[in-house]
């Protein structure tokens, strides 16, 4: 089965910066939004499995797209670890197991690249999973995803399902989370140098040493992705997505400092964690499949900033 306007598509989590992406994404392709089933957070909990279950009761969904996931930066993981690997398990659980009892044939399960091991050799193939111990300050959070990675290809196995997980990269974009407690490094150094700049700041501090090695997808990229993925081609097995290069978290402060236009010094925080050392993903298989991303990174920052000046007061975490 593939995925095709006309379907009654769930996308869970679409208020989120992957799910916003995803609607849009569907919408460009040609899916109708009355086709699109979308619910609030307040108005579904997707932890509950007897929300989850009168959802799927009530609307006769063909496609799930799950978007839903808790997620954030390397503080978030280290002070909420419990709520990182507690509420993925459970979201996934609940939507998949409802999804295949209620005749979903089609799926979309997004994992993360903190789910290959600590020191994987670079770039990190789809093969390397589960062949070495994970970077700690996110191994909850990537126990759940590797979970939720093998429960949809066990699904596929025994079932005859098409749950396709995907592996993306570090994402950024418009929707992002700007909270600088909670926030992934990208928006949280958009959002510092932002400040510094109004403020007259002298420098902007940023957490660890600068030396680790991050890639960053768009996430309108990711969504272009995921609906090539599921549209255009028959993959079930896990795939990664990415851009092909990385740049080290020094250099990328370098180049959000060019675009905010912040005059002052970098300052490095070295009582904060690096996490990973580097996280570059192989996407060999996608390119073998006819897809490459089209967004630099320049350009991305450039964009993503433009939405952070016109939505401050809405953005969360502002
Ligand atoms: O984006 P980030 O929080 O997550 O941090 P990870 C990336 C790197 O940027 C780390 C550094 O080395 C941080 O120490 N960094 C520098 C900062 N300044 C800042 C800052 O102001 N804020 C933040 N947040 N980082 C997460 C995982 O890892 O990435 C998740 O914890 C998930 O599980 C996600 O995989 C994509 O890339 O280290």
């Amino acid at each position: 089965m593939r995925l095709e306007p006309g379907q009654k598509v769930f996308v869970a989590g679409h208020n989120g910066l992957v799910g916003s992406a995803l609607v849009r994404e569907l919408l460009r392709r040609g899916h109708r939004r009355e086709d699109l089933v979308l619910r609030s957070r307040a108005q579904l909990d997707l932890r509950r499995q007897d929300q989850v279950e009168a959802l799927f009761e009530s609307e006769r969904i063909d496609v799930v797209l799950l978007a839903a996931a808790k997620v954030g930066g390397i503080m978030a993981n280290a002070t909420a670890p419990a709520d990182f690997i507690g509420d993925n398990l459970l979201i996934q659980s609940v939507v998949l197991d409802a999804a295949r009892r209620h005749g979903v044939e089609l799926l979309l399960f997004l994992g993360s690249s903190c789910i290959y091991p600590r020191l994987c050799p670079q770039p990190m193939r789809e093969a390397h999973l589960l062949t070495g111990p994970l970077e700690p300050t996110n191994a909850p959070y990537a126990v759940a995803k590797i979970a939720g990675v093998q429960q949809c290809l066990a699904y596929n196995a025994q079932h005859g399902l098409r749950y396709v997980p995907v592996m993306p990269t570090n994402l950024y974009g418009p929707g992002d989370n700007f909270d600088l407690e909670t926030s992934h490094v990208l928006p949280a150094l958009i959002r510092k140098m932002h400040q510094a700049r109004r403020d007259g700041a002298s420098h902007v501090t940023l957490w660890g040493t600068g030396s680790p090695r991050r890639e960053f997808l768009h996430v309108d990229d990711l969504a272009r992705a995921c609906v090539f993925v599921l549209s255009d081609t028959d993959q079930r097995e896990l795939i990664n997505i990415g851009v092909g290069e990385d740049i080290s978290i020094h250099q990328l402060a370098l180049t959000i400092k060019g675009v905010v236009g912040f005059e002052g010094e970098l300052v490095f925080d070295t009582s904060k964690p690096d996490g990973t050392p580097r996280k570059l993903l192989d996407c060999t298989q996608l390119q073998q499949l006819g897809w490459s991303a089209s967004i630099g990174l320049q350009e991305g920052i450039a964009q993503t900033y433009q939405w952070f000046l016109e939505h401050r007061s809405a953005a969360r975490g502002l």
